[in-house]
């Protein structure tokens, strides 16, 4: 279902020339308005007149997350506090956290991406959409909120937690779209089991779920746990929050970035030039339609690559691939780069490993040392030690054959490691303490 047949499926040329139309208004106003960008561009020799073909973009200075914590809370708005409506801060794991503003158009925009990703996923006015997303600063909660309503879908504000309550309520209620973290997808399967409750019983067709990396193994995890089409949705909060880019139900394979209001790029990460599509690095935003809070090159620190290739849903918009993790949550293992994705990728080719499992970095004197800690099903540890034994070693050897690195695996009790009702904790390193 596309919910914008013009702007989403626009050919590419026309959407070329409104993207540059709009970014110049954009790098005018920043210029004009927020003396922080005006101070960068100048330091840079850039002038926002100079902008005359898209390309002119990779002359323009990037944007960090260190910017915005420096010019914390408001400092880098665009527009008077009376034309701010709403306001959201990531928490992060360290110090401050990063605040956005909304303008009111800035709310119908971010409201409108939403309705083309519930679209985009199947749902339309019918439809009971079950919202797991918390509610609050994190946008995730009122993000999908405002897009379910503008869609003219019911939309029931659950927000996280109370998990067995809300097995109640998905089942009274007939909802019929889930949202949530992928992780917290799982652990409400584990809980309706718990209950007596069957996925098969309930009316869901699909879930669209986001907010931190999952990988496909999890996907069809879900698919089969949750008894839906499980899709993946991307977004910041710095961008907008959710809603910048997702999957169609008919391909299912990578996420359409909503090109119209979000310029997307991949660079090295080390040097800062811009890679071609399809080449591996870090996504680069600038926002062509934001009001309150646009965002110039901003450098997300998450890592993929972009495929241009046409889709068979008829979206122009390219699509990004699954993040694979980001640049800051690369462990470092005596030298060796390890993402946690790449362990989960692991972990999920193996038979009766569980899709929970938590990475512990210690220092044992000078040496790095990982533990992986991983769940088995009730089966695996009713069964004999030496089976045990025997899966611990090969997810060790897998690990070491895979990722080059040497890793200590310790299976554990189902549902020893804590669940989570937003963003999974998969790493611990200890060595930061
Ligand atoms: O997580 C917005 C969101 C809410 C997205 C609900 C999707 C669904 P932040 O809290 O600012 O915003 O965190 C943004 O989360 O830079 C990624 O590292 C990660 N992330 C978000 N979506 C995905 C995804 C929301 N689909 C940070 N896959 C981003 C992998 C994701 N990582």
């Amino acid at each position: 279902m596309i919910h914008d047949i013009e702007y989403e499926t626009m050919p590419r040329e026309a959407l070329e020339a409104i993207q540059l139309r709009r970014l110049q208004t954009t790098l005018q106003r920043v210029y004009a308005t927020v003396p922080f960008y005006r101070k960068r561009f100048d330091d840079a020799g850039f002038n926002p007149a100079d902008m005359k073909t898209l390309d002119d973009l990779r002359r323009v200075p990037f944007t960090t997350k260190q910017d915005l914590r420096d010019n914390y809370p408001f400092g880098l708005f665009a527009v008077p506090m009376d034309n701010v409506v709403r306001i959201h801060a990531s928490s992060g794991t360290t110090g401050k956290p990063t605040v956005v503003g909304y303008t009111a158009r800035d709310v119908t925009t971010w409201s409108e991406l939403m309705a083309r990703s519930l679209s985009a996923a199947g749902a339309t006015r019918g439809d009971i959409i079950h919202n797991a997303y918390g509610y609050g600063l994190f946008t995730g909660g009122l993000g999908v909120h405002y897009g379910a309503e503008r869609l003219g879908a019911s939309v029931i504000p659950i927000s996280g937690g109370n998990t067995k309550r809300q097995i109640m309520i998905m089942k009274d209620f007939g909802a019929t779209i889930l949202t949530c973290t992928p992780s917290y997808a799982l652990h409400l399967a584990e809980v309706a089991e718990e209950v007596g409750v069957d996925f098969k019983d309930l009316k869901f067709k699909a879930g669209i779920f986001g907010a931190e990396p999952w990988s496909e193994k999890m996907r069809q995890e879900i698919e089969k746990k949750l008894n839906l089409d499980a899709l993946d949705i991307y977004g910041l909060s710095e961008v907008i929050g959710p809603g910048v880019a997702v999957e169609c139900l008919e391909a299912k394979a990578g996420l359409h970035i909503f090109e119209d209001h979000f310029i997307p790029e991949i660079i090295d990460p080390e040097t800062g030039e811009v890679l071609p599509y399809g080449e591996t690095g870090e996504l680069v935003f600038t926002s062509i339609t934001k009001e309150a809070f646009p965002v110039i090159r901003y450098r997300t620190r998450d890592i993929t690559s972009l495929n241009p290739a046409p889709c068979i849903c008829g979206r122009t918009h390219v699509r990004m691939n699954r993040v694979s993790g980001r640049t800051d949550d690369m462990l470092i293992i005596r030298g060796v780069n390890v993402f946690p994705s790449q362990i989960e990728s692991v972990l999920m080719e193996i038979e009766g490993v569980e899709p929970h499992y938590q990475l512990v970095v210690d220092r044992e004197g000078t040496l790095d040392m990982l533990t992986v800690m991983v769940e088995v099903g009730e089966k695996a540890f009713t069964d004999e030690i030496k089976g045990l034994q025997h899966l611990e070693k090969l997810i060790a050897k897998n690990i070491k054959e895979y990722l080059g690195v040497s890793a200590k695996v310790k299976l554990v009790e189902p549902k020893s490691i804590a669940r989570s009702e937003g963003k999974a904790v998969r790493v611990i390193d200890n060595r930061k303490l």
